[in-house]
C-alpha cells in the first residue's frame, strides 16, 4: 500500500447526501475523518486496509441517513412486510455494491485518487460475507437487493456466523478446508442493536397450569442480540435491513466464583455454550446434517425472528389503534421459509400465540397458516430434513407437543378426506404425516378403513400396494424398529398457505412426485416462482465493459432497473459495429481473468481461446465428472492426431472449473482431484500448447464469480435432468452474453425458451426418461459407448498420475461396493455431450455466428432478473405493495 497524508482532515466531516465527482474534496475529508475518529487501525499509517475501512465507514454514513428514514417511514405507514427467513445469505462484498447502488462511483473514485488509491483495489480489500453455501444463500441475497430496489417493505433474517463458508485450498492432495474469519479485521457494514435482545430457551419440560395453559420451564436459557446490515436499493432511497442474530450468555452466566477457584473452563462453560451456536455455518449443501447444534441454530433463527416480528406488530398496533387485533396479524406479516431450515417458525408462532398471548389453538392455527409460506429448493430426498424424534423432543419439548397436535389433526383430516381411496389410506397417512414411524394415535385408529371388522392382524390378508403387501416375512421382522423422526418438509407443507418450487420444471416435479399426495389434497397451495438474479451485481457492476456497450446501443441505462429493455439488443444482433464492441468487451474481461488465473494457479492461458466455464458446488448430480471426462476424451483424441489434424479439428479452449466440495463428501473431492491432475498433465504437454488448457480456480465464491462470469463464453449446466431445482448461475452467465451448454433441467428449460433454441447447446436424456434409464441400467441392459470405455481406461492407465481413481470410475460402472450404478447417468449422456461439444467448436469457428449467439443470450435474459421474481412473490404469495420514501 502507498502512504498518504491524513494529518489535515479538513472541515467537512458530515456525510454528503448524493455527492458527485465534484464533491471529491468533501468525500475525501469524510474518509479522512473516519480514518481518524472511528479508528480500527493505528494512527500515522494510511495503508490500503485502513483506506478500505474508512471508505466503507464513509459510505455507511450515507446509507444510515436513508436507512433510518426508511425505518421511520415504514413505521408510520405500517404496511404489510415480508420477513425472509434464511439460514444462509451469501452477500459477497458490500462496498462495491453500495457504491454502485448509490451511484457514488465517480465521487469515491475521485476522492480515493487524492490519497493515491484506486477504488477497485480498495474494493478488493473486503472479505466476502460468505454466510451461505451456494445457490440457496445467494438467492436470498439477490432477493434482498430486489426488495430494496423495488421499495417493498421487507426484512431479511439470518444468523451472524463467526466463521463463514470455509476457504478452499488446492494442493497435490486435492481440496483442503481453512476457517473463514470474515470478522477478524472488523465489519463496517453491521450495526449492533444493543436494545434488541431476546431470551431463547432449550431443553427443560412443559408443565400445565390450573387454567390448562402449558408452560415451558427449566432447561437452558441464553439470549440473542441483533446485528443489522443495511441493504441499499438501486436508484431509490429505500434501504432495508438484514437482521442477523448473535447468541450470547447473560452476565450472570459467567461463574466468577468458579473462576476465582481456578476452574476457568467451568466458569466460562455457559458463555461458550451460548456463543458456540453461532460459530459456524454448516457446510451442508443438500446433504444431511445430523447435528443437534444445527437444530439449535435453526431454533435460534426462528424464535428470535418471531419474537422480533411479534414485538414490532404489537408496538405498531398499539401506536396506530391502541389495541392488538391478532386476526390482523397476517395482513401485516408475511413470513417466507427459505427451504425447510426455518420450519420451526410455524410451531414457534403457535407457541407464542397460544402459550404467551393466550389465544385459542384454532385461532392461532388460522393465523399461522395465513402467515407462513415455504419454498422448496431440491428434490433430492437426502436433503429433506428429518430430525430424530428423541433429540427433537429433548431440545424442544413444547414444540414437540405442538407438532404432535398438528400431526394428530392432520391425520384426522387425511382419514376423513374424500379425495383418497380407502384402499391406500393407511399408506398415505404413513407417507404424509409429520411424525414418521410413530404409532397412529389410539383415538384415530377407529377411523382407519381396516378398523371396522377388527380382525386379528395375523389373519388380515395383505392389501395390495400397502406396507403389508411387501411384508412377506414373519412377525419377527416387523418388530425391527424404524427410526422415529420429525419430517420438516411435511410440517412445512401442512403449515404453509403456499408451497413453491424455483423453476417451472421443478415446480411440476414438486407437484407430481415430491409432494404428490399433498398436491392431491391441496392443489391450491402449489405455485412456481422461477428464480432470478439481481442485474445490478451480476451485470451492471461486475461487467462495466459490457454494460457500457449495452447502454450505448439502447440509448439509456434504464435497463438496469427495467431489464425488459435488454430485448432491444435483438434488433442489432447482426450489426457489425455492435459485434466489434461486444467482442472487445468480452476480450477485455478475458484478459482480466487470464491475469487472475495466472496469479492464483500459475498457469498461463490465452485470451484467444474459447473460455469454457463450469462453476458451482461440486456434486455428483451436477456432473463436473461428465465435463472432465469430456475434456479427457478431447485430450486423448488430440494425442492420437498429427499437429495439423488437431489444429483443424479443435478450436483452442480453456476448460475452467471452480467450486467447493462438502468437506466429508469423498466422491466430490475425488472429482476435484481428478480435475487438478488432468490440468497438471495437459497444461504441461508441449504438444498441446494453447489448444487446450484445464484450470481449477481455487476458493470459488461470490467475488470470484464476479470475475469469471463476465469473461466466460461457454457455460456448462449439465446436471442429470430432473435433479437441479433451478440453478441461478446459468441466469448470470446468460445475462453476460455466455452461450449455455446444458440439459433440459431446472431453469435451463426456460432460458432456452427465452434465448431461442439456436442459441443454446442442448443434449442429454430428459427428466421423464431418467427413471426408465436407471431401471434399464440396473438390469445390465445399458451398453456404454466405446469412447466412454476408452476414456475410463485412459485414466486407469495412469496418464494423470497414480492416485486411486477406482472408487470414482467404479461409480460409473456399478462396481460392488461403490453404490448405485452410474446413478447420475454420466455414461448414458456421454456421447450426446461429446457431440454437443463438437457443435460448440464449429459454432466458435464462425465469430459472427458466435457473437450473434452471445448477444441473443443477453437480449433473452430479462425474465431472469430477481426483480421479476420478487414482483411475483409480492403479488401471488406475500400480498405486499411497494412503499417508496416520499
Ligand atoms: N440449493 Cl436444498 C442450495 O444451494 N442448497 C440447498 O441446500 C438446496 C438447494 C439450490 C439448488 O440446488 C439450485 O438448483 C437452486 O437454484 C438454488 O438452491 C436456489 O433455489
Amino acid at each position: 500500500g502507498k502512504a498518504a497524508d491524513t494529518s489535515d482532515h479538513g472541515k467537512s466531516i458530515k456525510p454528503i447526501a448524493n455527492p458527485s465527482a465534484d464533491d471529491a474534496s468533501s468525500v475525501a475529508s469524510n474518509i479522512k475523518y473516519h480514518a481518524e475518529y472511528t479508528p480500527t487501525f493505528s494512527p500515522l499509517k494510511f495503508d490500503i486496509q485502513k483506506a478500505y475501512a474508512a471508505t466503507a465507514e464513509s459510505v455507511r454514513d450515507n446509507l444510515i441517513l436513508r436507512w433510518n428514514e426508511t425505518y421511520k417511514h415504514l413505521h408510520q405507514v405500517n404496511p404489510k412486510h415480508i420477513h425472509y427467513l434464511s439460514m444462509e445469505f451469501l452477500q459477497g462484498r458490500a462496498l462495491s455494491n453500495a457504491v454502485g447502488n448509490l451511484e457514488l462511483r465517480d465521487a469515491y473514485g475521485a476522492a480515493l485518487q487524492k490519497f493515491g488509491y484506486d477504488l477497485e483495489e480498495v474494493y478488493e480489500q473486503e472479505p466476502d460475507a460468505a454466510l451461505g453455501n451456494g445457490g440457496l444463500g445467494r438467492l436470498a441475497s439477490c432477493f434482498l437487493d430486489s426488495l430494496a430496489t423495488l421499495n417493498y417493505p421487507a426484512w431479511g433474517y439470518g444468523l451472524r456466523y463467526k466463521y463463514g463458508l470455509f476457504h478452499q485450498t488446492i494442493t497435490k492432495d486435492g481440496q483442503g478446508e481453512v476457517a473463514e474469519k470474515w470478522l477478524e479485521l472488523g465489519h463496517p457494514w453491521e450495526v449492533v442493536r444493543n436494545d434488541i435482545v431476546y431470551p431463547i430457551k432449550f431443553y427443560g419440560k412443559t408443565v400445565e397450569g390450573y387454567n390448562g395453559k402449558k408452560e415451558w420451564v427449566g432447561g437452558e436459557d441464553i439470549s440473542v442480540v441483533a446485528y443489522d446490515v443495511p441493504i441499499p436499493g438501486y436508484q431509490t432511497k429505500n434501504t432495508i435491513s438484514l437482521r442477523l442474530w448473535q447468541t450470547k450468555a447473560s452476565a450472570e452466566d459467567f461463574n466468577l466464583d468458579a473462576f476465582n477457584r481456578g476452574e476457568h473452563e467451568a466458569a466460562a462453560r455457559a458463555l461458550n455454550n451460548a456463543e458456540k451456536i453461532c460459530f459456524v455455518l454448516y457446510p451442508g449443501d443438500e446433504s444431511e446434517e445430523g447435528k443437534a447444534l444445527r437444530l439449535k441454530q435453526q431454533y435460534v433463527l426462528c424464535s428470535a425472528s418471531l419474537q422480533d416480528i411479534i414485538a414490532r406488530f404489537k408496538e405498531r398496533s398499539l401506536a396506530s389503534g391502541g389495541k392488538v387485533n391478532w386476526d390482523s396479524f397476517p395482513s401485516k406479516v408475511a413470513i417466507q421459509m427459505n427451504d425447510t431450515h426455518p420450519t420451526l417458525s410455524a410451531p414457534e408462532l403457535m407457541r407464542i400465540l397460544v402459550d404467551v398471548e393466550g389465544l385459542s389453538w384454532d385461532q392461532s392455527w388460522q393465523i399461522t397458516q395465513a402467515t407462513v409460506a415455504y419454498t422448496n429448493h431440491t428434490v433430492l430426498p437426502e436433503a429433506l430434513e428429518k430430525w430424530p424424534l428423541d433429540i427433537f423432543q429433548k431440545l424442544l419439548p413444547r414444540h414437540y407437543e405442538i407438532i404432535e397436535r398438528i400431526d394428530h389433526e392432520f391425520i384426522e383430516q387425511i382419514l376423513t378426506c374424500e379425495k383418497f381411496a380407502a384402499s391406500d389410506l393407511e399408506k398415505r397417512v404413513h407417507h404424509m404425516r409429520i411424525l414418521h414411524n410413530v404409532d397412529i394415535p389410539s383415538d384415530l385408529k377407529s377411523l382407519l378403513p381396516s378398523a371396522a371388522p377388527a380382525p386379528t392382524p395375523a389373519k388380515t390378508p395383505a392389501k395390495k400396494g400397502s406396507e403389508e403387501a411387501s411384508a412377506t416375512a414373519p412377525v419377527v421382522e416387523k418388530k425391527v424398529e424404524k427410526p422415529k423422526t420429525v419430517r420438516m418438509a411435511n410440517l412445512c407443507v401442512v403449515a404453509a398457505h403456499t408451497v413453491n418450487g424455483v423453476a417451472a420444471i421443478h415446480s411440476e416435479i414438486v407437484k407430481d412426485e415430491v409432494f404428490n399426495d399433498f398436491y392431491k389434497l391441496w392443489p391450491h397451495k402449489f405455485q412456481n416462482k422461477t428464480n432470478g438474479v439481481t442485474p445490478r451485481r451480476w451485470l451492471r457492476f461486475c461487467n462495466p465493459e459490457l454494460s457500457k456497450v449495452i447502454t450505448k446501443w439502447l440509448g439509456s441505462e434504464d435497463w438496469v432497473l427495467n431489464t425488459d429493455k435488454l430485448a432491444g439488443l435483438k434488433k442489432y444482433a447482426d450489426d457489425k459495429q455492435l459485434h466489434r464492441e461486444w467482442f472487445q468487451a468480452k476480450r477485455a474481461n478475458k484478459i482480466k481473468l487470464a491475469a487472475y488465473v495466472k496469479e492464483k494457479t500459475g498457469y498461463t492461458i490465452s485470451p484467444d481461446s474459447l473460455f469454457d466455464i463450469q462453476v458451482k458446488r461440486i456434486h455428483e448430480y451436477k456432473r463436473q465428472l461428465l465435463n472432465i471426462l469430456g475434456v479427457i476424451h478431447r485430450y486423448k483424441k488430440m494425442k492420437e492426431m498429427s499437429a495439423k489434424e488437431r489444429k483443424e479439428k479443435f478450436v483452442p479452449r480453456v476448460s475452467m472449473f471452480g467450486g467447493k466440495a462438502f468437506a466429508t463428501y469423498m466422491q466430490a473431492k475425488r472429482i476435484v482431484k481428478l480435475i487438478t491432475d488432468v490440468a497438471a498433465t495437459v497444461n504441461n504437454d508441449p504438444e498441446i500448447g494453447d489448444l487446450m488448457k484445464v484450470i481449477f480456480v481455487p476458493d470459488y465464491n461470490v467475488s470470484v464469480a464476479e470475475v469469471l462470469i463476465p469473461a466466460s463464453e461457454l457455460s456448462e449446466h449439465i446436471s442429470t435432468a430432473g435433479m437441479e431445482a433451478s440453478g441461478t448461475s446459468n441466469m448470470k452467465f446468460c445475462m453476460n452474453g455466455c452461450v449455455l451448454i446444458g440439459t433440459l433441467d431446472g431453469a435451463n428449460v426456460e432460458i432456452r425458451e427465452e434465448v431461442g433454441e439456436e442459441n443454446f447447446f442442448l443434449f442429454g436424456a430428459r427428466a421423464d426418461e431418467i427413471a426408465g434409464l436407471r431401471e434399464e441400467r440396473s438390469k445390465g441392459k445399458f451398453k456404454p459407448s466405446p469412447e466412454f470405455e476408452a476414456v475410463k481406461k485412459f485414466i486407469r492407465s495412469g496418464v494423470f498420475g497414480s492416485y486411486d481413481y477406482d472408487p470414482l470410475i467404479g461409480s460409473l460402472e456399478g462396481n460392488e461396493g461403490f453404490g448405485r450404478a452410474d446413478y447420475f447417468l454420466v455414461g448414458k449422456d456421454f456421447p450426446a455431450y461429446i457431440k454437443a461439444q463438437e457443435e460448440v467448436d464449429e459454432a466458435y469457428r464462425d465469430m459472427d455466428r458466435w457473437t450473434r449467439m452471445s448477444i441473443m443470450n443477453t437480449a433473452g435474459s430479462p425474465f431472469f432478473s430477481s426483480d421479476r421474481t420478487i414482483h411475483q412473490y409480492a403479488q401471488d404469495i406475500w400480498g405486499i405493495k411497494p412503499h417508496p420514501l416520499p
